[in-house]
C-alpha cells in the first residue's frame, strides 16, 4: 500500500466527517492520525498492510510485529496470534504474516470500541479454516438475490482499471477474519473459466492477496462442453477429466494461491454428474483430483431437491447421506443451515451430524432473500447462533455466507445490513461469541461508543430477527412468500404448471381442520432424519419447541398451546407482536437522532417506515387468508386488518434484480 493511498484515505475521512456519513466506511471509521511507531523486521505485501494500518490508526504508543516460531504460536496455527503488552510496548505475535494481519485488526477494533488497551494479553485462533463469502454475482453485473445495487466486480473495466473499492472490500473482510471469496454466482456461467475472464479474476486475486483473501470460483459442471467443445461432461470420461486438469493448471499458472471451486450441480436446472447416471461424489471427486496437486478444494453444494420423496425437507438428506465417506479429502460438502432454503426460521439441516466421514461446511445467507431484502432491519447473528445450539462447530470444516454487498455507496443497502456481513465474519472466526457482544462492537465502531446509543440499539438488533419471524412466519410456518421475488406475502399463490414445492400451500397445508406440515412419524417422517433424542422431541406435539411447531405438525385451529391460547389466537397474537415490535424499533430510532449523523439517521428511518408498513401487510395477508380456513374472529388486542384479502391478492411487485422495492411500489390504502 503506498503513501498516495493513505493520503487519499486521510482526505476522504476528513471530507466525510465534515460533510456526511454515507455508510461507505462501514465499521472502519477511525481517522488516520499517523502517530504510531511500528517495528516490523520482515517486509512483505501483507506486513506492509499491517504496518501501514497501525502507523496510520493506532494511538497507543509503540507496536512490535513479530513472527514467532515458538510452541505457543505454533499451536495457534497459521492464522492465530497473540497480543501482549510488554515493557510499555504492544507486541503482536504470530507464526505467520496472516496471523499478524488479524492481530492488527483486532487491536484496532479494541481501540475503536474504546476498550482499555494498556494491559493486553490475548490469544486467538479461528474455529474454522475456511471462512468464505459466496457472491451470487452474474457476469452481466446483476446479482441474484442482491439488494444493494449492481455487482462490485466491474468485469468490463477489468483488467485495465481496478476500482479502489476492491481493496476496501478486502480490507473490510480481513478486519473480521474472512479469508476467501467466491466471486461469481453458483448458477455459474461457463464464461468465467474463459481465458479472458481468468485474467480479470487474476487482477482481483492480486488485490485481495495482501489481505489474506483467497479467490474461488463457482463453476458450471458442463463447462467442458460449453467452453471446451467436448461432447460430454461425464465425470468418468477421460477427456472430460483431462479438460478440467488443463483448466486447473491454467488457473494456477495465473493465481498460484487459487482456493478452488464451488459447485451447484443437479439443482434447479444446473448440470451435474447425475445427468450421466453418476453420483455427486463421482462428480466432486473428479474436480477434486484436478485441484489436489495445487492444494485447492471443491465446495460441493448439497442444495438439491429432486423429488425422491414427497417432502422436500427430506430430499437433500436422502441424496447425500448415503454418500458419506465417498468424497475425497479435499471435497467439502456445503450444506445450507436448514433443510429447505434460508427461511426466517428453520430447524437445522439433519445432514449435519449424519455424515461423520465427510468434511462439511455450513452455508448461511447474509443477503436477506427471505427476510425483507435490504428494506428490513433483521440482525441475523441470533439466527446463526440458534444453528450452533444444535450443531457443534467442531463438526464443521468451514463456513460460507451468501453475501449482501453490491455497489451501493453503503455496500449493503440498509445501514444495519452491514452488521450481518460483520457478524458473519466474527462468528466464522469464533462461533462462541454472543450475538449481543457482536452487536455492541459493531454499533460502537459503526456509529458511536456512547452507551445511550449502543444499549438501546443492541436491544433492537437482538429482537429484530424474531420480529421478522413474528410478522412473516411465526410458529414454524415457512415459505409462504410471493412467487419469484420472495419479498411480500402470498400464501394463496397458485401458478399453473409450477412445481408443487414452489408453492406456499405445499408448505402451510392450511385446511378447515388446522395448519402446518405434518413431518411427524405418522406424517412425512422427516423427524426420523434427526438423532433419536431430538426426533422424539420434534415428533411430539406436546414437546416440539413452539417455534418449530407448524414445521413438524399439522395442528388443529383449536389446539391449546403453551400460552393457554388456541393455535388461531396465538397465531394472531404473534403477527400482532411482530407489527408492534417494528413500531417500537421506530420509536427507539427516533430517540437516537442526537447520536447519529443526519444522512444515516434519515436512511434508516425511511427503511423502518417501510418495514412497519410491510409488517402490517404481512399480518393482514396471512391472517385474512388463514381466516378463510379457521373461520374465527381476531382475538381482543389484535388490530383489525387495514387491507382486504381481495386488495392484497391483486398486488404484484415490479421488483428489480438489484434494489429492494420503494414505498411507492408497496400496497397502500388510498
Ligand atoms: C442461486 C434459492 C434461491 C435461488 C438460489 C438457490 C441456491 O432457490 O431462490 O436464487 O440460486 O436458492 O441456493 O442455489
Amino acid at each position: 500500500m503506498n503513501k498516495r493511498f493513505w493520503s487519499g484515505l486521510c482526505f476522504l475521512s476528513l471530507a466525510l466527517t465534515l460533510w456526511a456519513e454515507d455508510g461507505s466506511r462501514l465499521w472502519l471509521r477511525q481517522t488516520p492520525v499517523n502517530q504510531a511507531s511500528v517495528c516490523c523486521l520482515v517486509t512483505s505485501p501483507m506486513l506492509t498492510v499491517a504496518r501501514e494500518e497501525l502507523a496510520a490508526l493506532w494511538q497507543g504508543g509503540e507496536v512490535d510485529l513479530q513472527l514467532c516460531a515458538d510452541e505457543t504460536h505454533r499451536r495457534l496455527g497459521k492464522e492465530g496470534y497473540t497480543i501482549r503488552t510488554s515493557e510499555g510496548k504492544t507486541v503482536l505475535g504470530a507464526a505467520t504474516e496472516q496471523g499478524l494481519l488479524y492481530a492488527t485488526y483486532h487491536l484496532l477494533r479494541l481501540q475503536a470500541e474504546g476498550a482499555d488497551c494498556s494491559q493486553l494479553n490475548i490469544q486467538e485462533k479461528p474455529a474454522f479454516d475456511i471462512r468464505v463469502l459466496n457472491h451470487w454475482d452474474n457476469l452481466d453485473g446483476t446479482i441474484e438475490r442482491g439488494y444493494a445495487g449492481r455487482s462490485l466486480w466491474k468485469w468490463e473495466e477489468l483488467t485495465d482499471s481496478v476500482s479502489a473499492r476492491y481493496r476496501e472490500y478486502a480490507r473490510a473482510n480481513a478486519s473480521v477474519g474472512i479469508n476467501g471469496t467466491v466471486l461469481n454466482n453458483v448458477n455459474a456461467s461457463p464464461e468465467i473459466l474463459s481465458e479472458d475472464y481468468l485474467q480479470k479474476v487474476r487482477k482481483l486475486a492480486d488485490v485481495f492477496r495482501p489481505y489474506g483473501i483467497k479467490v474461488y470460483l463457482s463453476v458450471n459442471f458442463a463447462s467442458p462442453m460449453k467452453l471446451g467443445g467436448l461432447s460430454t461432461a461425464d465425470p468418468l470420461d477421460e477427456e472430460v477429466a483431462r479438460w478440467w486438469k488443463e483448466k486447473v493448471r491454467e488457473i494456477y499458472g495465473l493465481i498460484p494461491d487459487f482456493g478452488g471451486f464451488l459447485v451447484k450441480a443437479n439443482s434447479e436446472g444446473q448440470p451435474g454428474p447425475c445427468d450421466y447416471g453418476r453420483t455427486h461424489a463421482e462428480g466432486a471427486n473428479m474436480l477434486a483430483e484436478a485441484l489436489k496437486p495445487y492444494g485447492g478444494i471443491v465446495m460441493w453444494r448439497a442444495f438439491v431437491y429432486s423429488p425422491s420423496d414427497a417432502d422436500r425437507a427430506k430430499q437433500a438428506y436422502l441424496e447425500f447421506q448415503p454418500l458419506d465417506g465417498r468424497f475425497r479429502d479435499n471435497v467439502m460438502v456445503q450444506v445450507k443451515n436448514g433443510p429447505i432454503d434460508f427461511q426466517p426460521r428453520e430447524p437445522y439441516s439433519p445432514l449435519f451430524g449424519a455424515m461423520p466421514h465427510t468434511p462439511l461446511m455450513v452455508e448461511f445467507q447474509i443477503t436477506q432473500e427471505y427476510l425483507g431484502h435490504s428494506n428490513h432491519l433483521a440482525y441475523l447473528a441470533t439466527m446463526w447462533k440458534e444453528f450452533y445450539r444444535y450443531v457443534q462447530p467442531s463438526s464443521l470444516k468451514g463456513v460460507a455466507g451468501v453475501v449482501n454487498v453490491g455497489d451501493n455507496v453503503n455496500w449493503c443497502g440498509h445501514d444495519f445490513a452491514q452488521a450481518n456481513w460483520y457478524a458473519y465474519g466474527r462468528l466464522a472466526w469464533n462461533p462462541d461469541l454472543s450475538a449481543e457482544e457482536i452487536a455492541r462492537e459493531w454499533l460502537a465502531q459503526t456509529f458511536t461508543t456512547d452507551r445511550r446509543f449502543v444499549e438501546p440499539m443492541t436491544q433492537v438488533m437482538m429482537e429484530s430477527r424474531e420480529a421478522v419471524v413474528d410478522y412473516m412466519m411465526p410458529l414454524g410456518l415457512h415459505h409462504i412468500f410471493a412467487w419469484g421475488h420472495h419479498y411480500g406475502p402470498e400464501p394463496w399463490c397458485k401458478v399453473p404448471g409450477a412445481r408443487a414445492d414452489w408453492l406456499p400451500s405445499y408448505y402451510h397445508q392450511a385446511d378447515k381442520e388446522g395448519l402446518g406440515f405434518d413431518r411427524s412419524r405418522t406424517g412425512s417422517d422427516a423427524v426420523s432424519q434427526y438423532p433419536d433424542s431430538l426426533a422424539r422431541v420434534f415428533d411430539s406435539l406436546e414437546q416440539c419447541p413452539e417455534e418449530y411447531l407448524l414445521w413438524f405438525h399439522h395442528v388443529k385451529w383449536s389446539q391449546k398451546l403453551r400460552s393457554g391460547r388456541s393455535l388461531w389466537d396465538e397465531l394472531c397474537y404473534k403477527y400482532q407482536q411482530g407489527v408492534d415490535d417494528v413500531r417500537a424499533f421506530q420509536r427507539v430510532w427516533k430517540e437516537m437522532q442526537p447520536y447519529v449523523d443526519a444522512e444515516r439517521y434519515q436512511a434508516v428511518a425511511e427503511r423502518l417506515d417501510i418495514q412497519a408498513h410491510d409488517a402490517v401487510w404481512w399480518k393482514d395477508a396471512c391472517l385474512e387468508y388463514f381466516r378463510t380456513f379457521s373461520k374465527q374472529p381476531y382475538p381482543k388486542g389484535v388490530e383489525p386488518p387495514v387491507f382486504t384479502l381481495k386488495e392484497l391478492k391483486k398486488v404484484k411487485l415490479p421488483i428489480s434484480n438489484y434494489e429492494p422495492p420503494t414505498i411507492e411500489m408497496l400496497p397502500r390504502k388510498k
